[in-house]
């Protein structure tokens, strides 16, 4: 095998959403800008009249951008992307007046994922998987957090886990993981939630010593596992040394956000539930709020998230697809920047720092999510005039180029 030499690598005539943290413009805007890459990192970001003599001399490849607009590469911090079948039938039953919730205690909703899941081959899981991996990345998204939950026994999950961590070597992004074995209680343990949590209390050291596990999360509901139950999982996850996430007060208030934070927990997601109590504890905490518009729009919810009371106490929000079949069958990360603003009205603004910057904070990743000199360069090139269409579009696709640790890897079809 021969390496190239990295030769640094400028891409100018852009302008350039650097999104860093004190920048005088809004979004950290450069009218024209100009990145110098060097393998996997960036070297220099700026003005390209700023630029040193050594780069704009011509030591560089020079990549002219035409005036397009570049963007740090977006985060998916929140997905359920591994998984066999579908609810569209579901989907009907709901329009035809059904709950989600009443669904899933009939035996359907995610039970009826885990069954499809379990029934598939890895290599059907795989396949599906990168299908819907690939529709996110043409819009952009350089880096995916994966989450086990369809699997429910440690084979299975470990099965998810492999698949996910397949699809970060097959396709050039970088793919978190996350077990969700405390996403639902599977038949085989009706009644015996408890008896559960044990068990899943012994997969997660062995999954994890696997190499398999980069955080643990829980479904903290109702119809899920109680704060008691998923306080024994975080115990686990802090002995073994792995950060923890929580899929909290969506469809009530659990105490859910008190809870992850008391273990540090990187992010709560969902959270239109969210009381006064559990806003303080994200502060104290540093927690990131992982917004979820597309559940919200799916199952047509009604209460909003405390945006105020978020924005107030400055609490970092993200925002992801949370990609699952039965509650946000989204593809699109574009469409929740839409989405949050349309619904949770967030600004344009609010909504790239929370697929780049907050994002990439949820999957405690400080190396991306801002263009500067010293993070990897995952970046995207975009025909757009200015970032605040990249919230304002629907259903159009304006990635140009995805570059990912320095290579292009998506040069899109589309050049509208
Ligand atoms: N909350 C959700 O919205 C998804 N999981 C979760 O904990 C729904 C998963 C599903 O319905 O399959
Ligand atoms: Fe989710």
């Amino acid at each position: 095998m021969t390496i190239a030499p990295a030769s640094p690598t400028l891409w100018h005539n852009c302008r350039v959403a650097t999104l860093q943290a004190g920048a005088s413009s809004p979004y950290g805007l450069i009218d024209d800008g100009a990145l110098v890459v060097d393998g996997a990192r960036l070297l220099w970001v700026g003005a390209r009249q700023a630029l040193p003599g050594d780069f704009a001399g011509g030591v560089c490849q020079r990549i002219d951008l035409g005036g397009a607009l570049v963007t740090p590469g977006l985060i998916d911090c929140h997905t359920h992307l591994v998984y066999g079948g579908t609810r569209a039938d579901e989907f009907e039953q709901r329009l035809q007046g059904a709950s989600y919730e009443a669904i899933a205690r009939a035996g359907g909703g995610i039970r009826s994922t885990v069954a499809a899941t379990r029934a598939a081959s890895t290599d059907e899981l795989l396949r599906l998987a990168m299908a819907r991996a690939q529709c996110l990345q043409q819009q952009g998204v350089t880096t995916l957090e994966i989450k086990s939950g369809y699997g429910l026994s440690l084979a299975h999950e470990r099965r998810c886990l492999q698949v996910a961590r397949a699809l970060g070597q097959r396709l050039p992004l970088t793919v978190r993981t996350t077990f969700l074995g405390a996403h639902a209680l599977p038949s085989e343990y009706e009644g015996r939630a408890d008896d559960y949590i044990d068990a899943i209390c012994t997969w997660l050291p062995e999954l994890a010593h696997e190499g398999l596990v980069d955080a643990v999360d829980a479904f903290c509901e109702h119809i899920a596992f109680s704060p008691v139950q998923v306080r024994r999982v975080f115990e686990l996850a802090r002995t073994i040394g792995l950060p923890v996430k929580l899929h909290a007060e969506q469809l009530s208030d659990q105490g859910g956000a008190v809870l992850a934070c008391e273990f540090g927990a990187l992010s709560c997601d969902h959270l239109e539930y969210l009381g006064e109590a559990g806003v303080r504890a994200m502060v104290a905490a540093g927690s990131v709020a992982v917004l979820l518009p597309g559940a919200f729009y799916f199952l047509r919810e009604t209460k909003l998230p405390p945006i105020a009371a978020l924005r107030q106490h400055d609490v970092p929000m993200a925002l992801a697809t949370d990609h699952n079949p039965g509650s946000s069958p989204v593809l699109s990360l574009l469409l929740m920047l839409n989405m949050a603003c349309t619904l949770f009205r967030l600004t344009p603004e609010e909504a790239l720092r929370a697929v780049t910057v907050h994002a990439a904070r949820a999957l405690g990743l400080p190396d991306r999510g801002t263009l500067a000199a010293g993070q990897r360069a995952d970046f995207c090139v975009w025909a757009l005039d200015h970032p605040n269409e990249l919230s304002y579009w629907l259903g159009r696709n304006p990635c140009q180029t995805v570059v990912v640790a320095g290579q292009a890897v998506l040069p899109s079809p589309i050049t509208n």
